[in-house]
């Protein structure tokens, strides 16, 4: 598939190959006045990731959450962080979130004319870099870059606030960038985010999706967790 600047040879990295269908919880919607029982009750759930939205107010109009706040997280949990930076200029505080091993870090390719500067960054911290798209920006912006990622967060909502309704037009983006990763021969995961649930997770994840972020649409749809996590690993692992 030819797409812009896709036909740019790229070297196959070496990235082990990891299980698919996994469920990064967003700590947006959790009760922030409980944050250790809330860690706690989604760890039970079974979840994969701690998703944390970070916002500027002025890449997106909302602040949300601090290094304090993440640096908290990461004391009461194992499981890996990820990161979802949502801010100007990411090169300027990418060792501000402490990123380690394992964790990964996200920053979006409208905010910054150096990303191959940031992914570097990222991987001299050892953690794992992935580049969000807007639903309105193209995937030839991130064609040249591709060789350094190791996923790529879709966004299916504009991105500033929860509760919104997703974008269907992105399940097409979601395959065409599953496509293009199949024929280069890349294993490279591709992250979906916002309005996640059971009305699309089986389109998406047919799409090629394979880390969900799980909002006030499925995993925090109400307070059981637990049943909420597994009801979207039943979608997420129907054949
Ligand atoms: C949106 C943010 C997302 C939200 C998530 C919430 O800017 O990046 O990660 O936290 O979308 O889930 P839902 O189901 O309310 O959209
Ligand atoms: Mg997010």
């Amino acid at each position: 598939m030819e797409i812009g600047n896709w036909s740019l040879e790229i070297k196959k990295p070496s990235m082990s190959s990891k299980p698919k269908n996994l469920i990064s919880a967003s700590l947006m919607c959790a009760d922030l006045g409980n944050l250790e029982r809330e860690i706690k009750k989604l760890e039970r759930a079974g979840i994969d990731f701690f998703h944390i939205d970070i916002m500027d107010g002025h890449f997106v109009p909302n602040l949300t959450f601090g290094p304090d706040l993440v640096k908290k997280v990461k004391e009461l949990t194992k499981l890996p962080l990820d990161i979802h930076l949502m801010v100007e200029n990411p090169e300027k505080h990418i060792d501000l979130w402490q990123t380690k091993k394992d964790d990964l870090i996200s920053f979006h390719i409208e905010t910054t004319d150096h990303p191959g500067r940031v992914i570097q960054q990222i991987k001299a911290r050892n953690s794992r870099a992935g580049i969000a798209l807007n639903p309105a920006t193209p995937l030839n912006s991130i064609a040249y870059l591709l060789q350094g990622l190791d996923f790529v967060l879709l966004m299916t909502v504009n991105p500033g606030f929860a509760g919104q309704k997703w974008i269907p037009a992105v399940s097409d983006k979601v395959k065409k960038l599953s496509q293009i990763l199949h024929d280069k021969n890349l294993k490279i995961e591709i992250q979906v985010d916002g309005n996640i649930g059971k009305h699309n997770i089986p389109l998406l994840k047919n799409a090629g999706a394979d880390i969900f972020v799980g909002g006030s649409s499925s995993v925090f749809a109400d307070s059981n967790y637990f049943r909420n996590a597994q009801k979207m690993r039943r979608l997420l692992n129907e054949k």
